[in-house]
């Protein structure tokens, strides 16, 4: 655990009590301070008070007398589309909002830093899509790397569960739009920008607002090095105003579009062969194409990004293509679950939004595609260019039938559950075809997140018969 610096014996107050709050909680104490601590829901309060924590209801009158802060947990709105009414009047109480990766950020670096030899690092992976798997790919490389490594953030382990890092140690951390918004202290030595796409719109008043809290990581801190996909207008403007020249070496530019021949420094992928470029010169290439955990163009930016973290932490392109071929990719992310009959089940149920779908859809061939949840403001316009390789879809879910009008050009078969669709995709395909979980939709709808919703998919999978 990283104890909390800066509260001792003030009271400060934690709203949320998932992992995130609970660990938060958890370090304030360790530092010092008294948390006080509030859930809407009975098991969240009943979580805390198994652990001896004080619950105040913080919705009362007079609640923020005595109170130096309050720790809101990510799933809170504080902002948009309208504050939780326990940030509201801590707003209007003028009381300090942070979040656990603020506390993390202002608590990190202790007194004995000066005795390590060498200091520690932490590298944040913000983006829309692909960060979990750049984090964990970050994370894989520089462990065989013979590093010391802890990974942590939305990728599910709180922030400040983490152990103080020790000499020459890196923590990786993956972070989500959420936690960048709100965090009061945002200093990591190395940012990652992977991409951008809409998504979690609600709460961040529209596509501005979406982007300004990823931005923050950058904006904010003033990393040594930045590694920014520039795919999109908003990590090439992000790119551009993080240089101070063209040759400017801080920041790394990441493309799977294009070829970056400028005298700066870039790692790209086109058609699958990575190619590291400085002071316009290629220095190293890696081909990617055969590499089983990282399938597809999507994993392809993901291996430029974490190549790029690698190469500024000093590993040579050799040992670093090594760790890549040796990834065994995340579930839920382009997972292979098993294969029958030469049918391949993969399970792609983080393809929570369209662009994740697309990127998934475009790393197989001919898919029975399993899609549908709870559908994601934009209906299902960005996917029309991936369809092409879909020889059927099997739809579930509450978008089931919304999502069958739009998908005019393919055949379509409105399933409703897992189970039926699992079963219908199963019988229908053929030797050589991918049945692809990559449901461009939530899964609230249906699941309590989409880590359930895939782990279904598996379970079904495996009890096909002959698997
Ligand atoms: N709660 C309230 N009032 C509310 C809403 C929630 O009291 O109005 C309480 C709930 O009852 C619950 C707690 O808040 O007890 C849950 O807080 P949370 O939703 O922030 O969840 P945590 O367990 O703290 O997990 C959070 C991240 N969750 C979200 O961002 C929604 C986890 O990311 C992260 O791994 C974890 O912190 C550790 O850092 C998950 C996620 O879904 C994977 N992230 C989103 C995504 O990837 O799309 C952003």
């Amino acid at each position: 655990m990283i104890p909390v610096a800066g509260f001792e014996g003030e009271r400060v107050a934690v709203l949320g009590l998932g992992r995130s709050g609970l660990s938060a909680a958890r370090a304030l104490e360790a530092g010092g301070a008294t948390p006080v601590c509030w859930d809407d829901s009975h098991e969240g309060r009943a979580r805390a008070e198994a652990e001896g924590f004080t619950l105040i209801d913080l919705t009362r009158p007079g609640a923020w007398e005595a109170v130096s802060a309050l720790v809101v947990s990510p799933g809170i709105a504080h902002l948009y589309p309208k504050p939780h009414p326990v940030v509201a009047s801590a707003l209007e109480a003028g009381v300090p909002i942070d979040n656990d990766i603020g506390l993390f950020f202002r608590s990190i670096a202790t007194g004995a830093w000066a005795a390590m030899d060498v200091p520690p690092r932490v590298v944040a992976v913000t983006g829309s899509n692909g960060k979990s798997t750049t984090s964990a790919l970050i994370d894989h490389i520089l462990r065989s790397d013979g590093r010391t490594v802890q990974l942590a953030g939305n990728i599910g382990r709180g922030v400040l569960d983490l152990d103080p890092p020790v000499s020459g140690s890196v923590i990786v951390l993956e972070l989500s739009s959420y936690q960048t918004e709100l965090a009061r202290a945002l200093t990591p030595d190395i940012a990652v920008f992977t991409n951008l796409s809409p998504d979690h719109l609600d709460r961040h008043g529209g596509p501005g607002g979406y982007f300004a809290a990823k931005r923050r990581l950058f904006a904010e801190g003033g990393p040594d090095r930045a590694v920014i996909g520039v795919d999109e207008i908003e990590g090439l403007y992000l790119a551009g105003q993080l240089s101070e020249a063209r040759a400017d070496d801080r920041v790394i530019e990441i493309s799977v579009a294009r070829k970056l021949s400028g005298p700066g420094w870039s790692v790209t992928a086109r058609k699958g062969f990575l190619s590291e470029r400085r002071k316009s010169r290629q220095v190293a290439s890696i081909d990617l194409r055969d590499i089983a955990g990282l399938p597809g163009v999507h994993n392809h930016q993901n291996a430029c990004a974490a190549y790029a973290v690698a190469r500024t932490l000093g590993m040579a392109p050799r040992a670093i293509e090594e760790a890549l071929r040796s990834f065994a990719g995340l579930p839920h992310r382009s997972q292979f679950v098993a294969e029958r009959e030469g049918v391949r089940f993969v399970n792609d149920s983080k393809a929570t939004n369209v662009d994740a779908a697309a990127k998934a859809l475009s790393a197989f061939q001919r898919i029975r595609w399993i899609a549908g949840g709870l559908g994601k403001d934009g209906g299902l316009a960005g996917l029309q260019q991936s369809l092409g390789s879909v020889s059927k879809a099997y739809l579930i879910g509450h978008s089931a039938r919304d999502f069958a009008v739009q998908l005019t050009d393919i055949p379509v078969e409105i399933c409703d559950t897992m189970e039926h669709a699992v079963e219908r995709a199963a019988a229908e395909a053929e030797p050589g075809e991918v049945v692809l979980l990559a449901p461009a939709a939530a899964s609230f709808d249906q699941y309590s997140d989409f880590e359930k919703r895939g782990e279904h998919f598996v379970r079904l999978v495996r009890s096909l018969p002959g698997i």
